[in-house]
């Protein structure tokens, strides 16, 4: 089969009607960006990018260099392609317009620019996740409050791993799908088409420190997996969590899994530890696109009205099977206490 580019594929779902030329060259360069960023995290201690970068940012986390240098090359890459109205970041406490020297377009564009950020300096997998929205009509200087909308109105969504190879997983809600990096030809191109994750696992990923703190039906939960084939589930469940969510999210579009993130009475008041508009958002789309669920443990992530541009929420994702019965010992255990 003839290799199909990034370029290729979204020249054909221009063609089917499926996105416009805006958002096709938003990806584009979007994922161009990306090549940099992979570029610098491949150099490590040779390119003097580890480290703290000895900044803070609106999370009250202490920036590494490399979250520093990929969020700059992610605005600078987005500032003059005419396709955005404005941009979003973990790493910026609210939204940065397109400078006026520039067009503006019809986009607004919210990303993590180096997630897994506590892997950085021992060289496993971190990545890039990014999430689309349509600028409100009538919005020229858009605020926070314009990127505030539920995840089902997102127009694209997408992760890159910069793992042992360098992986694009995309959608624009018409199917999920995988484009590796050619390394020699340095354009990504199409590795997996229409991405199916499985209904059922045997893997889960959760960080078990956390245990003491979750609430009674995640307790339950994860002591019945842990129980195996003698206990209630009736079937043995093997566990993994690398802390980068890219890499577990990915693990799980390559061969299914569930990933939990919930609740804990260490960050009760915070909502959740991972952000929904540029974490939560953008991976519950894609996974839902490839026949996965993704809930909070009591609700669909993507139907939640959000209420601030760095707001948390409790992650519940993967194989649906598995995200059913999750959520519903949540609500189960809620109708209980009435
Ligand atoms: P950032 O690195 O972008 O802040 O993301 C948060 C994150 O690193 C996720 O990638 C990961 O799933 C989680 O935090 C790991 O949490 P913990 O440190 O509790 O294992």
């Amino acid at each position: 089969m003839k290799p199909v580019s990034l370029i290729q594929f979204l020249i054909e779902e221009r063609r089917a009607g499926r996105i416009n030329a805006e958002l096709s060259l938003l990806i584009e360069v979007v994922a161009r960006a990306c090549k940099r960023i992979a570029v610098a995290t491949n150099k490590g201690a040779l390119g003097g990018v580890l480290g703290e970068a000895g900044t803070g940012n609106i999370q009250g986390e202490a920036q590494k260099k490399l979250d520093v240098i990929s969020n700059e090359i992610l605005l600078e890459a987005n500032a003059w392609g005419g396709h955005l109205a404005a941009c979003a970041s973990e790493e910026m406490e609210d939204p940065q317009p397109i400078p006026d020297m520039y067009p503006k377009g019809n986009h607004l564009l919210m990303f993590d620019p180096l997630d897994g950020s506590s892997n950085i300096d021992v060289n496993i997998s971190v990545g890039t996740i990014f999430s689309v929205l349509r600028c409100p009509d009538g919005v020229v200087e858009p605020r926070a409050e314009h990127f505030l909308q539920p995840g089902t109105t997102q127009l694209a969504a997408g992760y890159v791993v910069y793992g042992p190879a360098t992986v694009l997983v995309l959608t624009f809600g018409h199917g999920t799908h995988e484009f590796t990096l050619d390394r020699e030809v340095g354009s990504f191109t199409l590795s997996r088409r229409d991405i199916r994750i499985p209904d059922e696992t045997a893997e889960f990923a959760i960080n078990m420190s956390n245990q003491r703190h979750w609430e009674a039906p995640m307790q339950r939960y994860i002591g019945e997996l842990l129980a195996g084939k003698e206990g209630p589930r009736g079937k043995d469940f093997n566990m993994r969590w690398v802390a980068s969510m890219v890499a577990d999210v990915h693990r799980i579009v390559t061969r299914g899994g569930v990933f939990y993130y919930p609740l804990d009475a260490k960050i009760k008041d915070k909502g959740g530890k991972l952000r929904i508009m540029y974490e939560a958002n953008p991976m519950a789309f894609i996974i839902e696109q490839a026949g996965g669920a993704a809930t909070t443990g009591r609700q669909r992530i993507l139907e939640l009205q959000p209420t601030g541009l760095h707001q948390r929420v409790p992650v519940f994702l993967g194989s649906k099977k598995e995200i059913e019965v999750a959520t519903h010992y949540h609500v189960e255990a809620d109708g209980a206490q009435g």
